[in-house]
């Protein structure tokens, strides 16, 4: 919602203002102020353990797959007993399906498909939310994800590989900054690889930094260096500029957390 031009005025008048999958505040972006200064009760669902959002109520469990199976298991309480519809369920399908990179995340257990079995006897067309959800790509968007490809590095034997997106790789395919959620996870299939790290230069100077790893390499201890979190494989961290000064000082505690992985 934080790109929603309405979010701000929604956010001045909540009674209860509940806060999903943020882990760090900041996340918030542009909302983070507003949603802090409301007199409004915060609620917080999360599976995030790192989380410092200030919350009158939470809801945390760090080995949930999602913050949407948490959301079922509070609506299955709210309902007591009537079944949920269908346009809800789907929105739960939604949420654990990308929460989870589509069933992947260690944190994906038996408990996820049962609860997404529950979802699909609700009426949750699987096929046709991932064409909505993973099927609507721009051309601009492909050809950002080309430039970015192409550019690819690759350090320490192929332990480390990185992607840059530029401003002006932005404006040379037209693509814009929302288009970039998912490229991080396409250097992950290379053969050999450790950790992978995207970063993204913002239009405000900020810079975005999404890390993953594969087990046992923990990006979030890599993210906390810089104020950042997430989970021990999947972290992100927003930075300030200038841009090559941010992407080296993540690169040298990158390198640093993959030779200690070494020993
Ligand atoms: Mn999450």
């Amino acid at each position: 919602v934080a790109g929603d031009p309405r979010a701000e005025a929604v956010v001045a008048r909540a009674d209860v203002i509940a806060v999903v999958d943020v882990s760090k505040s900041d996340r918030l972006g542009r909302l983070m102020n507003p949603v802090l200064a409301s007199a409004a009760r915060r609620v917080c669902i999360d599976h995030h353990a790192d989380g410092d959002f200030p919350a009158a109520l939470s809801v945390i469990d760090p080995d949930a797959s999602s913050t949407g199976e948490l959301i079922f298991d509070l609506s299955s309480l709210l309902l007591d007993g009537r079944r949920l519809p269908t346009s809800v369920a789907e929105a739960l399908y939604v949420a654990i399906l990308t929460d989870t990179g589509g069933f992947r995340f260690s944190n994906t257990a038996a408990r996820t498909h049962r609860v997404v079995a529950e979802l699909l006897a609700r009426g949750v067309n699987p096929e046709r939310l991932h064409h909505e959800v993973y099927e609507k790509a721009r051309p601009e968007t492909l050809r950002l994800l080309g430039t970015a490809l192409s550019g690819l590095h690759l350090d320490l034997g192929g332990r480390l590989a990185w992607v840059d997106i530029t401003q002006e790789r932005l404006q040379q395919t037209g693509a814009r900054q929302e288009d970039v959620d998912g490229f991080v996870e396409l250097p992950r299939t290379l053969d050999g690889v450790e950790m992978v790290i995207l970063f993204m230069e913002l239009a405000s100077g900020k810079v975005k930094v999404s890390l993953r790893s594969r087990p046992p390499v923990n990006v979030q201890r890599v993210a906390a260096q810089f104020g950042g979190g997430g989970h021990p494989h999947a972290a992100g961290i927003l930075m300030d500029g200038p841009w090559p000064r941010a992407r080296e000082a993540v690169l040298a505690a990158a390198r640093a957390s993959l030779a200690e992985g070494s020993k």
